[in-house]
Order: C-alpha cells, then sequence, then structure tokens
C-alpha cells in the first residue's frame, strides 16, 4: 500500500469524483516527484520555496502587494507571507470547493481565476503550489482579505479539515507555511545563500520590490532585505562587486524597449577580463540555454561595434570583422524580456522559443546602443579598445595553435603519451575517464574494460584558467591532453562531430583536492567546450565513501545515508559488529574494487553534468581562483556551513 492511500480517510458520502481525482494528481506528484521538481536532492527542495514565492513575485508585479517576507523556521520550515489581495476563498464552479483548495489540491490549478490571471507569468508559476503541497509533510495556508482571516491545514497534499474562518480583520495578504517531506527529500535542510542568491536575483530583476529573507534557525537570526530600485543595472553592480572587477567603463549602460509583444530591457558593462557572462531572462526565468532573446542581443551587440569601429576607421578597409567572441570579451549583461505565452524549449526547457522577441531585443540593441555611442564617446572607445585587444589575441592565438598542430603533426602518435586508449573507435558507446593522480590512474588502466573505456591520468598543479585566454591553454602541458585526447578542438573551431568518445568521465577523490580538480575542469568545458557540456557527453564519477564486510558479504555505500541503511539492513538485531573502512582517496582502491564500485556501468553511479552545474562551477571557479582575495574570504565564510554544496 502506497503512503498515500492510508490518508485517505473521508467520512461516507462526500467522497466523490472530484476527490478521486484530486488524490490520483496529487498521488502522482508524490510517485514521480522528479517529474515535477527534476530531483529529491537539494536542488528539488530549494524549488519548494521558489514555486511558493514565486505566486507572491507574481501578485506584486500585478501592482497588488510590495512586501514579501520569507522565513526560515528551526526545523527547516518555510514561511512566505506576502500583503496582496489574498488566494481567492470563493467557491469555484467547477470543483465546488474554496478556490484556495483548489490551488492546493489540484494539479495544473492556480494563477488563472475569472479574469484575475497574471499577464507574464513564468508559465509555470501558480501551477506548482499543489505539488509543494503533495511533497510536505504538512502545509498550512493563511488567507486575508480585508473582512476575515481563512485557515486550512493539509498533511502530505491532503485536507485534514475545511477551509475556515479564524476571525476578524483589515489586514490584506497570504501567508503559507509548509514542512518538506523528510520521506519524499534525501535531505530536508535548506541552505540560506541558496535561497538567498535566488530571491536576490528576483529582486534584481523586478525592481522596486521587497524581498525579506530571515533565516530563525540560529540563535541569532539572519536577515536580509532585499529592494533594487535600479533593477538589472544593481544585478550587473553586484556581479563586478562581488567578484571585485575592474570595470572598464564606469556607467552600466541600460537600454529598453517594448511593442506589442512583450517589453525587453538590457544592462551591460565591460569589465578587464578575458570571459564573459551573459545571464538571460523571460518572465523572470533563467533562460540558461539561452534562445531568441539571447540570440537578437548578440547579433546586435557584433553589428554596432563593427559599425562603429568602420565608421570611426578603428577598423581598415582590409581589416577583419570583430568577431562574437571579440566583442563579448570581458562583457558581463544581463537580458531580460517579459512576454505572453513564453515558449520554452530545449533539454531543460530553458531555452526561449519565440522568434517575434529576437526581433524586439535586436532592433532595440541596434538602435539604442548606437545612439548611446555617439553620445558617449569615451565609452564607446574604451570598450572598442577591449574588443580590438581580444581579436588580436585571437589571432594569436591561431598561430600558436597552427603551431601545436605542426608539431604534433610531425610526431607519429599525435594522441597524448600518458592516454590508454580502448580498443572501439566509435564515439557513442566509448567512455574517457579523466582521472585525478598518478596512482588511482594505474588502478583505473588496471580496472577497466580497455574494449570501451580509455583512461587518462593527470596530475600536478592546473593551469588557473581564470587568468588565461586560449592562447596560453594552448600549450598547457596539462590541458593539451584533455583537448588532443578528446579530438574536437575548442573554442570557435569547436567540432562536436569530432568527439573520440560518448561519455567524458571525471573522476576525483570526494576531498577538496578531488573538488579542486572538478571545479577546475567543468570551468575549462563550461569555458571553451561549451557545446559538450550542452549536448550531455559530461560525466562525474561517484566513488564510494564507505566499503562495509560483514562476513562473506561485501557492500559499498556512496552516502553516509546508505552506509546507515545498509548498516540496519547486515545487522538488523544490531548485535554482528561490522566492519566499516572509509575511502579517503581513489588510490586505496585497486583495480578490481574501481571497476566494481565506480567504473562498471552495471553498478556505478555516474551524474550527468548539465549547463547550470557547469556554470556554478565557473562561478565558483571564479572566486575561487580570481585576484581578489576579499570576495574569495567572504565567499568561503558565507558557504562555510554548506561547503558539502560546493561540490558538484
Ligand atoms: F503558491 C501559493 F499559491 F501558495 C501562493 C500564492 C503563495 C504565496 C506566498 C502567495 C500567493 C498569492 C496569490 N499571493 N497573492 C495571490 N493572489 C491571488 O491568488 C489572486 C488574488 C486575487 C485575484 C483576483 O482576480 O481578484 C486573482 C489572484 C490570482
Amino acid at each position: 500500500m502506497d503512503q498515500m492511500d492510508q490518508e485517505i480517510n473521508l467520512p461516507n458520502g462526500t467522497y466523490d469524483e472530484t476527490d478521486i481525482q484530486v488524490l490520483e494528481g496529487l498521488e502522482a506528484v508524490r510517485k514521480r516527484p522528479g517529474m515535477y521538481i527534476g530531483s529529491t536532492g537539494p536542488r528539488g527542495l530549494h524549488h519548494l520555496v521558489y514555486e511558493i514565492v514565486d505566486n507572491a513575485i507574481d501578485e506584486a508585479l500585478a501592482g497588488y502587494c510590495d512586501k514579501i517576507d520569507v522565513r526560515i523556521m528551526p526545523g527547516d520550515i518555510i514561511v512566505v507571507t506576502d500583503n496582496g489581495r489574498g488566494i481567492p476563498v470563493g467557491i469555484q464552479p467547477q470543483m465546488g470547493l474554496p478556490a484556495v483548495t483548489v490551488v492546493f489540491t489540484v494539479l495544473h490549478a492556480g494563477g488563472k481565476f475569472g479574469n484575475g490571471g497574471y499577464v507574464y507569468s513564468g508559465g509555470l508559476h501558480g501551477v506548482g503550489a499543489s505539488v509543494v503541497n503533495a511533497l510536505s509533510e504538512w502545509l498550512e495556508v493563511e488567507v486575508c482579505d480585508g473582512s476575515h482571516c481563512h485557515y486550512q491545514r493539509f498533511e502530505r497534499g491532503v485536507q485534514v479539515d475545511d477551509l475556515k474562518i479564524t476571525g476578524e480583520t483589515t489586514e490584506v495578504g497570504t501567508k503559507i507555511a509548509f514542512k518538506p517531506d523528510g520521506e519524499i527529500f534525501e535531505e530536508t535542510e535548506f541552505s540560506y545563500t541558496t535561497l538567498l542568491d535566488r530571491l536576490r536575483e528576483q529582486a534584481f530583476l523586478n525592481a522596486g520590490i521587497n524581498i525579506i529573507i530571515t533565516d530563525e534557525r540560529e540563535s541569532e537570526p539572519v536577515v536580509t532585505q532585499l529592494h533594487y530600485e535600479g533593477g538589472i543595472v544593481s544585478f550587473i553592480e553586484h556581479i563586478h562587486k562581488r567578484k571585485a572587477m575592474t570595470v572598464v567603463h564606469d556607467e552600466i549602460i541600460y537600454l529598453a524597449a517594448q511593442n506589442d509583444h512583450g517589453s525587453a530591457e538590457v544592462a551591460m558593462q565591460y569589465n578587464d577580463s578575458y570571459n564573459n557572462v551573459i545571464l538571460s531572462f523571460a518572465n523572470n526565468i533563467n533562460t540558461v540555454e539561452g534562445g531568441t532573446h539571447e540570440l537578437g542581443f548578440k547579433t546586435a551587440l557584433t553589428r554596432v561595434m563593427n559599425d562603429y569601429a568602420r565608421k570611426n576607421n578603428i577598423l581598415k578597409e582590409k581589416d577583419q570583422n570583430l568577431s562574437g567572441d571579440d566583442v563579448r570579451e570581458g562583457l558581463t549583461a544581463i537580458v531580460s524580456v517579459k512576454l505572453q505565452d513564453a515558449q520554452f524549449e530545449g533539454q531543460t526547457k530553458g531555452k526561449l522559443g519565440n522568434t517575434e522577441i529576437r526581433t524586439l531585443v535586436e532592433g532595440l540593441v541596434y538602435d539604442k546602443l548606437t545612439t548611446y555611442f555617439e553620445e558617449n564617446p569615451s565609452v564607446a572607445r574604451a570598450i572598442m579598445d577591449k574588443s580590438i585587444s581580444a581579436a588580436r589575441a585571437r589571432e594569436a592565438a591561431r598561430k600558436a595553435r597552427d603551431m601545436t598542430r605542426r608539431k604534433s603533426a610531425l610526431e607519429s602518435a599525435s594522441l597524448p603519451g600518458k592516454l590508454a586508449d580502448c580498443i572501439n573507435k566509435d564515439n557513442v558507446t566509448t567512455e574517457i575517464y579523466i582521472v585525478e593522480g598518478d596512482s588511482a590512474g594505474g588502478s583505473a588502466k588496471g580496472g577497466r574494460d580497455r574494449n570501451f573505456q580509455a583512461i587518462l591520468p593527470l596530475w600536478g598543479k592546473m593551469l588557473n584558467v581564470e587568468k588565461s585566454r586560449l592562447d596560453k591553454v594552448y600549450g598547457n602541458d596539462k590541458l593539451m591532453p584533455v583537448i588532443t585526447a578528446l579530438g574536437c578542438g575548442m573554442g570557435e573551431e569547436f567540432d562536436l562531430t569530432r568527439l573520440r568518445y560518448g561519455k567524458v568521465i571525471i573522476m576525483a577523490d570526494a576531498d577538496v583536492d578531488g573538488s579542486h580538480i572538478r571545479t577546475l575542469l567543468l570551468t575549462f568545458f563550461f569555458r571553451f567546450m561549451r557545446p559538450l557540456v550542452e549536448a550531455g557527453h559530461i560525466y562525474i564519477a561517484q566513488p564510494p565513501l564507505y566499503k562495509l564486510v560483514k562476513g562473506k558479504t561485501t557492500r559499498y555505500a556512496y552516502t553516509d545515508r546508505e552506509r546507515d541503511r545498509i548498516m540496519a539492513e547486515l545487522n538488523p538485531d544490531g548485535n554482528a559488529k561490522i566492519d566499516i573502512q572509509r575511502y579517503k582517496g581513489l588510490g586505496e582502491m585497486d583495480s578490481e574494487q574501481l571497476w566494481d564500485t565506480t567504473m562498471n556501468p552495471e553498478n556505478r553511479i555516474i551524474l550527468n553534468v548539465n549547463l547550470s552545474d557547469a556554470a556554478a562551477a565557473d562561478e565558483i571557479f571564479t572566486i575561487l581562483m580570481g585576484d581578489k582575495v576579499q570576495p574569495r574570504r567572504e565567499f568561503i565564510e558565507q558557504n562555510a556551513r554548506y561547503v558539502r554544496n560546493l561540490d558538484v
């Protein structure tokens, strides 16, 4: 019998078709939570809060609420309060239940009551409340509508009682309290910084909104007030300040326009680094895979820069045009659009598909940036200088690359010497393990299935990618073997069809050094081989943390939780004293153990890295490896309690 079935305990005569629909819907959510919130790990857990808060933000955007209060209470209970109109409590005709009850019990309800729906809703908004309810041990809602306060409680998605009036009031607003279900989530501890980062992002995207977040789990509550009149301009300011970056021009450029299809705004500023960060949003949702709005921005930027360079004779007739990468070097930009009927596409639904938005953004950036450059020639000049020097470096990189190619063509074997290649030559079933350390590399070579598994050991301190341009990466003796082994080149020359293996698996210890190597390699892939990440070729091996032996039985545990579960399984009465070994590194395993636990496709766990994992690694890397000490110290201090979340 399923968990949910035990909760069905309704009096005779009140149990009808609608109730069955409701219970089946929420049961489906509890059976396959991943389908609704992505995962039951930390990401899924935090997603619950976003689903709830997004509804309050919608109310604020509709102009009915100016304050949102988010609290993490002891026991990791979340309380979200707004001062909006309150979720409607009138009877919803279709279900014959109060609208607020429908919001929490019917899958895909919400957002649209009568004609009160929100115009620019993110598509999922208002839908998530019932999902959060289904995945909470309990959830309580209080709605005050200026005359009465109404209250209802649910347990694992099922109402405990009908909606009740609890008193009279002159106040308005909605208050939701919920406790995520420990039977669903692997961990129920919230990270303050994770919630803070996401709420801050929402405060930037919705200029003027007030969000207060409080962590009440400590004896001294931690409070942060988020309010940015500057909106996405403040967002850029924040990114550059946080990374302590030196900017190339003082004023942040802000461009905005709207038409019948929607509205678009862009904020941008250049810094003296060699990387670029373009964050795009559609209806406040981060489009990690980009899409039409981002494309429109990039196309227009390249065109404006080249037009300006030609017109002012900065590029001569014989000179090549500046490339997209050239004009984006050192750029930090936010592109935010709001539109009706946003179409989300791609692997993770993180790509905007609406073509009319490309035209809007492209036109906006072309017209207004051209004017901006004409009116601010010193800013234009500073940006031009940056792009021109990027173009020169690109040319130097091309030459260095040609040199490397010629050199390797002279040697008979162009594959790296340390690579133990596999026999199969297809790039679908084959795998390459990039292994930290020499001894682990040896075990991996001994343990692998040489038919389809190749091993590339890495050792020593790797290049600090943050401070490097492409020309430095070429010729670097630590990264070059990775590039040649994969066979698909990098940067602008990247060609996915030449990839030599179907899976690229990073295998490193579960300690600080291992985490460093992982972050570094992910950053490298994110910066220089992004399509490889996008196409889902990058994986992270998960070596076990513990070996448990009882008599002739050997079991491996990959988390502390699993260790406890296996212990209980092997030792139900608590009599036997079981031998537990904690692995400190891959080097402690012999070839056979490494194969059994970490490399054999039948038993192993490998994590598929997506673009936002890689982007997160990139961000961590920038902070940890950048020039500036202060942000690094702040970052480590802020995250000391959550360091395990750093581990991608
Ligand atoms: F997620 C949620 F549904 F639980 C939730 C909703 C959570 C939180 C913190 C706030 C809200 C919420 C919903 N705040 N305000 C509203 N507003 C409405 O639902 C609402 C009110 C009035 C009308 C109307 O047409 O009169 C329409 C809507 C959608």
